[in-house]
């Protein structure tokens, strides 16, 4: 099977316990689920990232221009670009020596975004380059430049300890000395607060995990019934980890292509985690993995915090 998408889910659901990676969420329609989400009441991060770009954006290009006047501002999954073009707008009314370069393996995604930036700001360098993010940033001819990578909304959060200190390595040997990091974190609270992010009352964050079943169904010659499956979202205040399971509301056998899936009543499925951060954790991360905390930025309530970490 030539197929990465359908040798991991095989692999994952064949394993105990049974697992999905949330890396598969976003299809088109997870895409759109996941802008649904951004604008729920409970989900407080992109909000209060939005409000730390908002307050310190001169702060931040003081920073991102400091001894090297030109700098190629590298983003990691761009998106539609709603909070960083707080960024782009300030940065191109202040006349910055620089290019956007948004990063993403959906061409889609870019496409969109470069059009929407064309009509925003006509006088913006803008390079899109469609590919996976160390590969890109090889690819990426600076000639001397500076280059400051964006990693926003605690995109982090979503790998393994272990996965996001093998990232972040990499991410530091793919950069030159001197080069940035500008990185969200969500950060530990009020475990009421985190549990009601991902378990909204309008049922999206559910949908958005069912997606990845529906997904299957579709591209994998799936019959996973979506009405025998409960989103359960848990947070671990020890941990700082919040976990989203599937849970099996019957004894039922799934077929994926030519295999059979076998759920016991109340087995569940891992489908997530999202890892909220203290600030040792981040300042720890930061130097298991080359690089040195220069400056936190923090919302009015701390929920968030974007830390500048320099190789
Ligand atoms: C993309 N990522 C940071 C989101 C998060 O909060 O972990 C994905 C998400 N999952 C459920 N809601 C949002």
């Amino acid at each position: 099977m030539n197929n990465q998408f359908a040798r991991d889910v095989l692999k994952g659901l064949t394993s105990t316990p049974k697992e999905l990676s949330s890396k598969y969420f976003y299809d088109e329609e997870g895409d759109a689920i996941f802008q649904q989400i951004m604008n729920l009441e409970e989900y407080y991060l992109t909000r209060s990232e939005h409000e730390i770009l908002k307050a310190n954006k001169a702060r931040i290009l003081d920073i991102f221009r400091n001894d090297a006047p030109r700098f190629n501002l590298v983003e990691f999954g761009a998106g539609d670009g709603y909070k960083t073009k707080v960024l782009l707008e300030h940065f191109v009314s202040s006349e910055a020596d620089f290019q956007y370069v948004p990063i993403d393996i959906s061409g889609n995604v870019l496409q969109i975004l470069k059009d929407s930036l064309e009509e925003e700001f006509p006088s913006l360098k803008v390079k899109c380059i469609k590919n996976e993010y160390f590969k890109a940033l090889k690819q990426l001819e600076n000639g001397g430049t500076r280059n400051v990578v964006l990693f926003l909304g605690s995109n982090i959060g979503n790998f393994t300890d272990s996965r996001a200190i093998e990232f972040l390595k990499e991410l530091n040997d793919a950069l030159r000395d001197g080069d940035l990091l500008f990185i969200g974190f969500d950060l530990m609270k009020d475990p009421d607060v985190i549990l009601r992010a991902y378990n909204d009352q309008e049922g999206v964050t559910r949908n958005f995990n069912l997606n990845l079943l529906k997904r299957i169904n579709r591209e994998l010659h799936g019959n996973f019934d979506l009405t025998g499956f409960k989103h359960f979202p848990t947070y671990n205040p020890v941990t700082g980890t919040t976990a989203s399971y599937l849970v099996s509301t019957k004894k039922q056998s799934v077929e994926i292509m030519d295999s059979n899936i076998e759920f016991e009543q109340w087995e569940a499925i891992h489908m997530e985690i999202s890892q909220k951060y203290s600030m040792n954790d981040i300042e720890s991360l930061a130097t298991q993995t080359g690089f040195a905390v220069i400056r936190n930025f923090y919302d009015s309530r701390k929920y968030f915090v974007n830390s500048v970490w320099r190789k």
